[in-house]
């Protein structure tokens, strides 16, 4: 018999090339990190790509896969994953030994599961929204909450002296819910804790790496 049994093929998805497609200081950044974190770099081909910019540099790039030319995207096969949330979960559940994301059944699932959404489905919508000067809207609040509960579900998480969102250990959810506040120190949280789990995962090794990749291009 030479059918070829279901794990098998897994297996093959399992060890072709993945393409992060990024640009530098963007929302692919943290998704560099990761790919660091979790020791990926022969396994994932970088691939960069021009967005356009908040100052008005930069353009669409043709090249890149996402159907609105955003980053990141990353290419598994002719497999499109993108939004930051489905790409740390494909990564972490691809490569469970990294240890970057619990897996299905361990303790910590449901924590990981959670700041995963709560970073995509509210903090995202929530800051930008507060930017934006819209945030106060009884409609948006009534869905999304606000700034102050967010502040308080952080100062909360760390108050009992975690190192990290889910414990003793770093996960991609970290890379995630921090991003925004490295990126804008000054709509951190105005903690204590918070602050230096926010400079904590900023001082890690992978950042070093991603600063080195990111000089190599031009800003676009
Ligand atoms: N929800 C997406 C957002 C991605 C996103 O907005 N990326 C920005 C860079 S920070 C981008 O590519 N902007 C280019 C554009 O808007 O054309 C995710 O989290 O992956």
């Amino acid at each position: 018999m030479h059918t070829v049994p279901v794990n098998n093929r897994s297996r093959e998805r399992h060890h072709s090339m993945l393409t992060l497609y990024f640009s530098p200081k963007s929302r692919a950044s943290r998704m560099l990190a990761l790919v660091h974190e979790m020791d990926l770099q022969d396994r994932v081909r970088l691939e960069h790509v021009t967005i356009p910019r908040v100052d008005g540099t930069g353009q669409p790039d043709s090249t890149n896969p996402h159907p609105d030319h955003k980053v990141p995207a990353l290419l598994d096969g002719d497999t499109l994953i993108t939004e930051s949330l489905a790409i740390a979960l494909y990564l972490t559940d691809m490569f469970p030994e990294a240890g970057l994301g619990p897996v299905v059944g361990a303790s910590l699932r449901g924590p990981y599961l959670t700041w995963l959404g709560y970073y995509a489905g509210v903090i995202e919508p929530v800051y930008n929204a507060h930017v934006a000067g819209v945030g106060d809207h009884p409609v948006f609040r009534a869905t999304f909450r606000g700034v102050p509960e967010v502040e308080a579900r952080l100062i909360d998480t760390f108050a009992d002296g975690r190192p990290y969102l889910l414990g003793d250990t770093l996960s991609a959810a970290d890379l995630l819910v921090q991003s925004p506040f490295m990126s804008f120190p000054d709509g951190a949280p105005d903690d204590a804790k918070v602050k230096a789990w926010i400079d904590r995962v900023a001082a890690r090794p992978s950042y070093a790496w991603v600063d080195e990749v990111e000089a190599a291009y031009e800003p676009d």
